[in-house]
C-alpha cells in the first residue's frame, strides 16, 4: 500500500511543533527523540524520517522524502524548487541585517563596499542585488552575531526572533531581508496515490488550525436581554437557544472567533450574562 515520507527535524526549534501537528491531526507515530531516525504510522498511510532540519530541502528535492516541515529561510536558502504546500504559523522569525549599536544607519546604501557575515548568502546576496548594492558577503555557519566584535566584518545578516541575541552582542537590527515561518514543502513529482493521501492529511491540518481560531461559548442570559447579548458577540449570527430550567433565563451556545468575545467581555457582562464558558475546538471542518 502507498505511503508518503515526511522529514520532520529530529531535534531544534521546529521539532515540538511540527510533533504536536501531526498529533492533532490524529496521526500516531513514535517521536525521534527516542533516538529513532524512522518512525512509521499506526493508523496513517505516513512514514517519518528525523532529520537536521539543513538536510530536509534535499531529501525532498531528491524524492527520498515527499514532504518535509522546514524553516522557509532554510527552504529558500538551499535553492531548490519544491511546493510549498501550506505554510504553518509557527517558529515565526525575520532574517535582518544588524550593526554595532553605537553606529548611526541611513538607509541600505550604508552597505555599498562593506562586509556582512552571514549563513544566509544567497537570500542576503539577492536582497543586495535587487536594491543594487555591492557588499562583501562573509559566510561563516555559526555565532554569526560576534563577527563584528571580533573585526570579521562590519555587519551581520542572521535570523531574529526576540530580538535579545542582537542586544546582548551590542548590535542592533537596521533591515529586515525575509520573513519566515515553518512550511510544509512538498516534491512536485508526487504520484496521484501520494496526492490522494496529501488531500487527506491537508484537510486535518485546515480543521485543526481553523479550529484554533474559534471557542465554543456557553451562557447564561435573562430572556429579556437575549437579542442584546447576543447581538454584543459578533460572529455569534445563529446561536442555539435552550430554556434552562430556572424561568426567564436561556442558555446560549455558539462558535465564536476569540477576539470577537474578548473585545466586548465587559458590555457582554453589564447586559446580565452569567456562567460564561469558553472551551477550546479540537477540530473544525466547514
Ligand atoms: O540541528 P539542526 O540543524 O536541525 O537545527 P538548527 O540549529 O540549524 O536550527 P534551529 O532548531 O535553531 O532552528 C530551526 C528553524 O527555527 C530556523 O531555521 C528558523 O526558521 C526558526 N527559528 C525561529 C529560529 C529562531 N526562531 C531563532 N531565534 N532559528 C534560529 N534562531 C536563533 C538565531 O539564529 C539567533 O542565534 O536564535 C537567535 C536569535 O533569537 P533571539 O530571540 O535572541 O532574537
Ligand atoms: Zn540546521
Amino acid at each position: 500500500m502507498t505511503s508518503i515520507r515526511i522529514a520532520l527535524q529530529k531535534s531544534g526549534r521546529l521539532s515540538e511543533d511540527s510533533i504536536q501537528l501531526f498529533k492533532e491531526c490524529g496521526i500516531k507515530f513514535e517521536a525521534g527523540s527516542s533516538g529513532k531516525l524512522r518512525s512509521v504510522s499506526s493508523n496513517f498511510a505516513a512514514e517519518f524520517l528525523f532529520l537536521r532540519d539543513d538536510d530536509i530541502s534535499g531529501y525532498v528535492a531528491d524524492g527520498v522524502a515527499d514532504l518535509g516541515i522546514v524553516g522557509e529561510n532554510v527552504y529558500v536558502e538551499s535553492n531548490h524548487q519544491l511546493d510549498v504546500v501550506h505554510r504553518l504559523g509557527f517558529s515565526k522569525c525575520r532574517l535582518s541585517i544588524a550593526i554595532p549599536r553605537g553606529e548611526t544607519y541611513g538607509n541600505i546604501n550604508n552597505f555599498e563596499g562593506k562586509s556582512i557575515a552571514t549563513s544566509y548568502p544567497n537570500l542576503l546576496g539577492k536582497y543586495l542585488a535587487a536594491k543594487d548594492i555591492q557588499a562583501n558577503i562573509h559566510v561563516i555557519s555559526g555565532s554569526v552575531e560576534i563577527a563584528p566584535s571580533i573585526g570579521l566584518a562590519d555587519a551581520v545578516c542572521d535570523i531574529v526572533s526576540s530580538g535579545s541575541t542582537l542586544l546582548s552582542n551590542g548590535l542592533k537590527e537596521v533591515e529586515v531581508i525575509f520573513r519566515s515561518e515553518a512550511v510544509l514543502v512538498g516534491n512536485p513529482t508526487l504520484s496521484d496515490e501520494k496526492r490522494a493521501i496529501l488531500a487527506k492529511l491537508l484537510f486535518r491540518i485546515n480543521a485543526v488550525q481553523t479550529a484554533q481560531n474559534y471557542k465554543y461559548i456557553l451562557l447564561n442570559a435573562p430572556n429579556d436581554k437575549l437579542n442584546e447579548i447576543i447581538g454584543l458577540i459578533p460572529g455569534m449570527k445563529s446561536p442555539t437557544v435552550l430554556p434552562l430550567a430556572a424561568g426567564g433565563w436561556s442558555s446560549v451556545h455558539s462558535v465564536i472567533e476569540e477576539n470577537d468575545f474578548w473585545n466586548n467581555i465587559e458590555a457582554i457582562r453589564a447586559a446580565g450574562a452569567q456562567g460564561i464558558l469558553i472551551i477550546p475546538i479540537e477540530k473544525m471542518v466547514h
